[in-house]
């Protein structure tokens, strides 16, 4: 049984491991990262379990049996905790991984820099193991479930997001595994050690670069104890040397494709739409978000962006859109406000948030400087739900403002 606490590295260990290390360290000067610094404080942890882990496998926890040969698939418009995700849980339950969409552009360096082959389409795969049921990872609500999975043929669910209404519903119980940690890669890491297997070193690679991805290097206030120890495991599983390298090679990767795409595909690359029906507000808010080791690349776009999501938030028919765009290695975010509904919502919401020129759109303040905020699932929507539901209405027709603005009731909100 592996037993973790969250604070059990001992503090004298610590330091003395941090002394030793420096000593036969050349650049002594040089500032440590977010993701060396805390991969460092838990090496030791983390290799008391790696050294534990038997060089057999032998059974001894629970194996969900109905997760054995069945098909691993993460979200719509996937992303690298999604493909890694399914690529670790297939190992680790003996079942295949498979994609829901075509890849993005870091899960593709993820793939190439391990060595890992690309999973299948599922739509081919559900075809050719017409038996085998499907496990869900990194989402659980229909409206991200590939349309080519029957809800029947689902078996089980491993996630971090919130469970709202439109998760999936089943006939039979199956195998669910939710857990609020900032990575679904940290789950499946975790479940290695618990079930004390060791993933292949090519796929503890693929879930160290998906943690990574999910919690901005350990920076994202989604991060756990959990991950960070997790991360520290899978350094060592993964034989990396340099994290911190990896990492910066894997956020440039990220951010490479994002100059190649249009605006629209910028715009529905990573939105999610939230519902809300309160008193002084009924409708949908629309919330797209850039994550970019070059923000500026995409805020000289602003201009053609900001028409772009005009047309969006048009076609989508959604009350008020919002595109965020982060950058990842400053932790900084600007919001892009297409209109007056837009600014006045992102007033209320954000009150340290500054408005800033435009130079494509000099009549009205479209840009907002958000500071330090980066996180959609912990900062940006529960602002905006914070500030609905203080009764913040939307200037427009048809809406009627609140009489009783503390009545609150979210219908449908979507989480990251
Ligand atoms: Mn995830």
């Amino acid at each position: 049984m592996v037993n973790i606490e969250e604070n059990d590295v001992q503090p004298s260990a610590v330091q003395s491991a941090a002394a030793s290390e420096e000593s036969h360290e050349v650049k002594m000067s040089v500032k440590q990262t977010t993701v060396e610094r805390e991969a460092g404080k838990r090496r030791e942890k983390a290799h008391e379990y790696v050294s534990h882990l038997p060089a057999e496998f032998a059974v001894k926890e629970y194996m969900p049996s109905q997760l054995s040969g069945a098909i691993f698939c993460g979200h719509l418009v996937t992303d690298l905790d999604s493909i890694a995700g399914a690529i670790g849980a297939a190992e680790l339950y003996g079942g295949v991984a498979a994609r829901a969409s075509e890849v993005n552009s870091e899960t593709a360096f993820a793939l190439q820099y391990w060595g890992v082959e690309m999973p299948r389409p599922v739509e081919d795969v559900l075809v050719e193991l017409p038996q085998a049921g499907v496990c869900l990872v990194d989402h659980q609500q229909t409206s991200q479930l590939s349309p080519s999975i029957e809800v029947q043929r689902i078996v089980g669910v491993i996630d971090h997001h919130a469970l709202q209404n439109a998760t999936i519903v089943t006939d039979m119980p199956i195998y669910i595994d939710i857990r609020p940690w900032g990575s679904m890669s940290s789950i499946i890491t975790h479940t290695f050690l618990t079930l004390r297997k060791r993933p292949k070193r090519e796929t503890a690679g693929m879930m160290l670069c998906a943690i990574l991805s999910d919690t901005l290097n350990l920076q994202s206030p989604t991060t756990t104890e959990w991950d960070r120890l997790m991360v520290a495991v899978l350094v060592e599983l993964a034989g990396v040397a340099d994290v911190s390298q990896l990492a910066s090679q894997q956020f440039r990767a990220k951010s490479k494709e994002l100059a190649f795409l249009s605006s629209e595909q910028l715009i529905n690359g990573d939105q999610k739409i939230f519902t809300y029906q309160t008193d002084s507000f009924i409708g949908s808010v629309a919330f797209a978000v850039i994550e970019t080791t070059d923000d500026e690349v995409i805020l000289k776009r602003s201009g053609e962006i900001l028409i772009a999501l005009g047309e969006d938030k048009e076609k989508k028919g959604v009350s008020i859109t919002f595109l965020a765009v982060v950058n990842i290695v400053l932790l900084k975010s600007t919001l892009l406000c297409v209109g007056s509904s837009e600014r006045s919502l992102a007033t209320a919401a954000f009150p340290l948030g500054k408005f800033v020129h435009c130079e494509e759109d000099e009549t009205i303040s479209s840009l907002m400087d958000l500071g330090g905020l980066v996180s959609r699932k912990k900062d940006f929507v529960p602002a905006v739900s914070a500030a609905i539901k203080k009764g913040w209405s939307a200037a427009r027709p048809g809406l009627v403002r609140a009489s009783k603005s503390d009545v609150f009731d979210l219908v449908n909100m979507r989480d990251d």
